[in-house]
């Protein structure tokens, strides 16, 4: 697509790899800056693990697992059937090709790179173009808080306990800071892009990083969120289950509210109500991207209307 503009996507894991690789398709590489949620990053029996940046680039770079979500295509397990057989911690599965990048990012972090480095050192083992960038270089660990009262670290709640325990709060660092190279791409920023990513633990742990919200806010340009609702419910995963919890209508018009003034417009799929937010311009379509076709195409709808937002 020809556009001149520089645009920044706030992603999480798979819906967030979905839109991501959709516009890396239309948008110039040099032009295109996606950050990661980096909230969901533990460490696994000695590894460091960064969940949502590995589903973006394993995405982007065509190894990824489209049927888990999560991890590489044609994955094995020997290394995992064998810690069994040790009692080793199998609980979080751990993929032999997949092991290789743990095993490589935690290396390449034990003598001090960091975690935007350690993405941007496996840009060329991965063939991915855009920037690739965590949202943070430090560990900013979101936490869960049941129900019951336990907090839980955000693997544990979600791999371990398969996001059963009821969430009362979503609990995000308070003295997070945006990486330098996220804060750089926000600078130069002429539209956000939010992804249909889960709203309260894939895009909000990224605004929180200070001063990821101010800037957001502030920019000049375009802010454009797409809703992760499809005909009143989640495509996956705990969003629509966490919102029910909370007595929120699973629906693209509370997302939206969410976001609130945050965004200049929205995009909701045809098959919900057009969300009632007093004059947010929104645009709907067919937000399902199963195949890389409609990948791009909801890209390209999703950018063709933040640029209308610019113009008018
Ligand atoms: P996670 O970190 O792997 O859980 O992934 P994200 O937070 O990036 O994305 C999870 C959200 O993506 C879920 O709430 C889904 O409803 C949404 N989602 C997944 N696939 C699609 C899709 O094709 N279209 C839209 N609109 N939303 C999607
Ligand atoms: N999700 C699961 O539900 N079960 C797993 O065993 C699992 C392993 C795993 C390994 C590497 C990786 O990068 C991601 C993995 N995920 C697994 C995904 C999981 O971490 C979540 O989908 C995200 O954190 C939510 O964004």
């Amino acid at each position: 697509m020809d556009t001149e503009y520089k645009i920044v996507c706030l992603a999480g894991g798979v819906g967030g790899a979905k839109l991501a690789e959709g516009l890396a398709r239309i948008v110039p590489p040099e032009q295109l800056s996606i950050i990661v949620n980096t909230g969901d990053d533990f460490q696994h029996a000695g590894l460091y693990i960064s969940p949502d940046l590995d589903t973006v680039m394993y995405t982007l770079g065509g190894v990824a697992n489209t049927e888990t979500g999560w991890g590489r295509a044609g994955e094995t397990w020997n290394m995992l059937e064998t810690l069994s057989t040790v009692n080793g911690p199998a609980w979080f599965k751990l993929g032999d090709k997949d092991l290789a990048t743990h095993l490589t990012r935690t290396y390449i972090m034990s003598v001090g790179g960091t975690l935007s480095q350690v993405t941007r050192h496996f840009r060329a083992a991965f063939k991915f173009k855009p920037a690739l960038i965590p949202m943070s270089d430090d560990p900013v660990p979101t936490n869960i808080e049941t129900k019951k009262g336990d907090i839980l670290p955000f693997q544990e709640w979600f791999v371990r306990k398969s996001w059963k325990p009821v969430v009362k709060n979503v609990l995000l660092p308070e003295d997070g800071r945006l990486s330098p190279t996220a804060a750089q791409a926000l600078q130069n920023a002429d539209i956000v892009l939010i992804a249909p990513s889960n709203p309260f633990v894939s895009i909000d742990p990224i605004l929180n990083m200070y001063p990821a919200r101010a800037m957001v806010e502030d920019l000049p340009r375009a802010v454009v969120a797409v809703s992760p609702i499809i005909g009143g419910e989640a495509v996956k995963g705990p969003l629509g289950k966490m919102m029910a919890d909370w007595g929120m209508e699973v629906s693209a018009t509370a997302v939206a509210n969410h976001y609130g003034d945050l965004i200049d417009g929205f995009v909701y799929d045809s098959s919900d109500e057009m969300p009632f937010t007093a004059d947010m311009p929104a645009h709907a379509t067919n937000t399902l991207m199963q195949s890389s076709e409609n990948r791009v195409s909801v890209a390209q709808e999703v950018l063709e209307f933040a640029i209308s937002l610019i113009k008018r």
